[in-house]
């Protein structure tokens, strides 16, 4: 094992984290791991830590499948990514904001309308949809922090179906489905307040920080359109749905609308904002909205009937509720405390029968820097601790009953965590099997593999009454938060092939039609042969293939690239995907199958002659 160790001191330099920090309430903590953690990370390395916990094999053994789907956001590569868990095989990546030249997402026809020219994308917060506070395995909603997007992946054929651009916003963060009966709405926050609207109309505001605001944006899952935006004087970042259909709540900082680190800061005291559904929709009905870019905007600033502002300390950020419903955590980030509200007091505080801080049952001190909370359906939270670098493992129950540190056990973690997530901990099925820790700095954890490193996700035994550290997996570029779902919600309902019938631009019969400066060929794909061995067309002309798979067997998926044009794609079993390109460039131009797929793959090749 290294003995050279993660310096804490080092990296908090390097954020800058000095002396002005200690105004920020942030304590320089230990300088390096514990030699206590260091022979904690020493066991985990050995084989059996897990069997010696709880008796939970991570093992899953080749030709065996993994008993959870884990969806991972893909943070600034735009992506989601599938993982198996226990095992941390990367299983399928779903390009969503992002070009993919592999399948051709971003190349394709289709998947430029969804994208609009957009390619910059930055996935946070992935959740599935749910029916009765468990998830029903239909779509996957994920936020894009760099363009002000949303996007729904169909679970059937893991690919993005529907992307929408938000107005009126910025930086959509915190983003979660409607937990009960089941999800018609899907909220999302905005990170950075903007003028509303954005746009020359209100160049008037364009410097006028007071004149900005954030918003809490709610979307028609099933047609993903705009409800509704809920605007506020408050940077609005995680989200939450209680699991009665009734609220969703956001934590919130900068109700001083500063644009500076120190104005960000400033406020000892932030705030829960919880969103009441049913006067919303009141107000919606009784007409009490602005329409700004074609959006109705609600009021929701203090004041307003439709929010209840629960104070915490300082600048929180995670906010997440218990499986059984009853709680929810709000994480200090800035405070080393996490506060418990109590959400069945929150109909009170709506009421007017007590005060919105009165829902706050509980503020644990949990480290340094807490930022997000799971839980194992076992009446135990676990808080990720950035500065720290821990996990730490509490009771909720001895929370409320004032402990101020009901510990069960504090992991050291390498290093750096963000998010944390436990096996279904997200729905009332949490089953506290096991825990991913996301952490976004790897150091020295595996080979050098030059300055950009990978992070370090680290998988943790939760059955055991100590967490155990099982296993180390780099990852690339730069997952934020992931959901691990039971095999048997989703496993049923994704298909092996498409359903030729969706793609009403399927091709049937091969053909070249000729209209004008267009070509279009339409044009099957079906091992070892494309419909055509070659297509001749004049230079100037717009060309666009239409190319169907029709090979039906699972796992049967062609590849289509163009030499010199800049065109590649995948095609599976009775999808049809297009292309359309400017023939600019005269010559014989040889399109190839890049899919395996046949003995005959390397010959599945066609020419395109370019004539002048
Ligand atoms: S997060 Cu997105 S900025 Cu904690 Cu989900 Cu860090
Ligand atoms: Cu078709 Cu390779």
């Amino acid at each position: 094992m290294s003995k050279k160790r993660f310096n804490r001191r080092d990296f908090l330099k390097t954020l800058g984290i000095t002396g002005a920090a200690a105004g920020a309430g942030l304590v320089l903590p230990r300088t390096i791991l514990s030699e206590h953690a260091q022979k904690q990370i020493f066991e985990a390395s050995t084989a059996h830590a897990a069997e010696k916990n709880g008796g939970q094999s991570y093992d899953v053994k080749p030709g065996q499948l993994d008993p959870y789907y884990g969806f991972w956001s893909g943070g600034h590569s735009g992506e989601v990514r599938i993982m198996g868990v226990p095992s941390m095989r990367q299983l399928h990546r779903i390009p969503v904001f992002c070009m993919d030249v592999g399948s051709g997402y971003g190349i394709t026809n289709e998947s430029k309308k969804l994208l609009k020219g957009t390619f910059v994308g930055d996935t946070h917060h992935v959740h599935g949809s749910y029916v009765n506070g468990t998830y029903d395995g239909k779509w996957l909603f994920v936020n894009d922090k760099g363009n002000n997007r949303v996007a729904r992946i169909r679970m059937d054929y893991m690919e993005t179906d529907a992307i929408v651009n938000i107005p009126n916003a910025q930086g959509m963060h915190g983003t979660f489905p409607q937990r009960y009966p089941k999800t018609e709405w899907v909220v999302t926050n905005t990170e950075f307040q903007v003028p509303v609207p954005n746009d020359a109309s209100n160049k008037a505001n364009f410097n006028k920080p007071q004149n900005y605001y954030g918003m809490h944006t709610i979307l028609d899952a099933a047609t993903m359109g705009i409800v509704c935006q809920i605007m506020l004087d408050e940077n609005v970042d995680l989200a939450a749905c209680d699991y009665q259909g009734k609220y969703s709540m956001s934590t919130s900082y900068n109700p001083e609308k500063g644009v500076t680190l120190a104005e960000y800061l400033a406020a000892d005291s932030d705030y829960l904002i919880v969103f009441h559904w049913e006067r919303i929709r009141a107000a919606l009905k009784a007409g009490k909205y602005k329409t700004i870019s074609g959006v109705r905007v609600l009021d929701g600033r203090k004041g307003s009937d439709l929010t209840l502002r629960i104070p915490v300390p300082k600048n929180p950020h995670g906010i997440n509720i218990s499986p059984d419903g009853k709680y929810g955590v709000c994480s200090g980030k800035v405070s080393p405390t996490c506060s418990v509200v109590e959400l069945a007091k929150i109909d009170e505080a709506f009421a007017g029968k007590i005060k919105p801080e009165k829902c706050v049952v509980a503020q644990p001190e949990i480290g340094l820097g807490p930022l997000h909370t799971t839980f194992d359906g076992r009446g135990n939270a676990i808080t990720s601790v950035f500065i720290d670098s821990t996990n730490v493992k509490w009771n909720l129950d001895r929370a409320v009953k004032g402990e101020k540190k009901p510990h069960v056990h504090v992991l050291d973690i390498s290093y750096q965590v963000g998010h944390i997530m436990a096996t279904m901990a997200e729905t009332k099925e949490a089953d506290g099997k096991w825990l991913v820790s996301l952490n976004k700095i790897s150091k020295d954890r595996f080979l050098n593999v030059g300055p950009l490193k990978p992070e370090n996700e680290q998988l943790i035994d939760l059955t055991g009454e100590k967490l155990v550290i099982v296993k180390d997996e780099p990852a690339y570029i730069e997952p934020h938060d992931v959901i691990m779902v039971r095999r048997d919600l989703v496993e049923s309902k994704v298909k092996h092939r498409y359903n030729m019938a969706d793609h009403p631009m399927a091709v049937h019969k091969n053909e070249i039609v000729r209209k004008g400066n267009d070509v279009i060929v339409r044009m099957t794909a079906n091992a070892p042969v494309y419909g055509f061995q070659e297509v001749k067309v004049k230079k100037g002309n717009k060309v666009t293939f239409y190319v169907t798979n029709h090979d039906e067997i699972t796992d049967l998926s062609h590849g289509f690239n163009i030499s010199n044009y800049n065109v590649n794609f995948v095609v599976s079993p009775y999808q049809t995907k297009s292309v359309t390109f400017t023939a600019d460039k005269p010559g014989v131009h040889w399109i190839y199958c890049t899919n395996f797929c046949h003995a005959l793959h390397l010959e599945m090749r066609m020419r395109l002659i370019v004539e002048v």
